[in-house]
């Protein structure tokens, strides 16, 4: 069975609680339970993982070649910052989908930069809890075209 690691950034963690008008009402809870429902029908097994802590996730990235087939990650504020994100990304090469639940161009201008979407597979942003199902499916697809384990 494929497995996949669906990685959450800082405050993620918040979800639900508060601003659902911009990032919904889903808890992350909720949002993990739909990931691992939706990865089953697709023959994939999902770990999740959450934190606030910008070398928590670069452990998770590092970690997850050899034991993951890709990511799906949610990076959250460090997207915009984090130049040691993008180059863990870049040195695990495994497929990375990166998901947003808010439509981050349609928002500040400091939104707008990602160092992730340079290293990443793809980028979802815009359709909330449901963009973590999408990204699962873009993996689905990419590592079904033989390109992953
Ligand atoms: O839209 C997204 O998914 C973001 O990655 C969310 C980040 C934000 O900094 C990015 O620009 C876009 C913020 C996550 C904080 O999530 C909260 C959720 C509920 C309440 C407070 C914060």
């Amino acid at each position: 069975m494929t497995s996949i690691l669906v990685l959450n950034g800082p405050n993620l963690n918040l979800l639900g609680t508060r601003q659902p008008d911009v990032y919904g009402s889903v808890t992350l809870p909720d949002v993990e339970e739909m990931c691992e429902t939706h990865g089953k029908s697709l023959g994939m097994k999902i770990s999740c993982l959450q934190s606030n802590h910008e070398g928590v996730l670069i452990d998770a990235i590092h970690a997850a070649k050899g034991s993951h087939a890709g990511i799906v990650l949610n990076a959250g504020a460090f997207t915009h910052t984090s130049v040691a994100l993008m180059d863990a990304i870049a040195s695990v090469e495994l497929p990375v989908v990166e998901v947003h639940l808010s439509n981050i161009h349609a928002r500040e201008a400091f939104r707008h930069k990602s160092f992730i979407a340079p290293v990443a597979l793809g980028q979802i942003a815009g359709f909330g809890a449901t963009g973590y199902l999408l990204a699962l499916d873009a993996l689905s697809a990419h590592l079904g075209r033989g390109r992953g384990a």
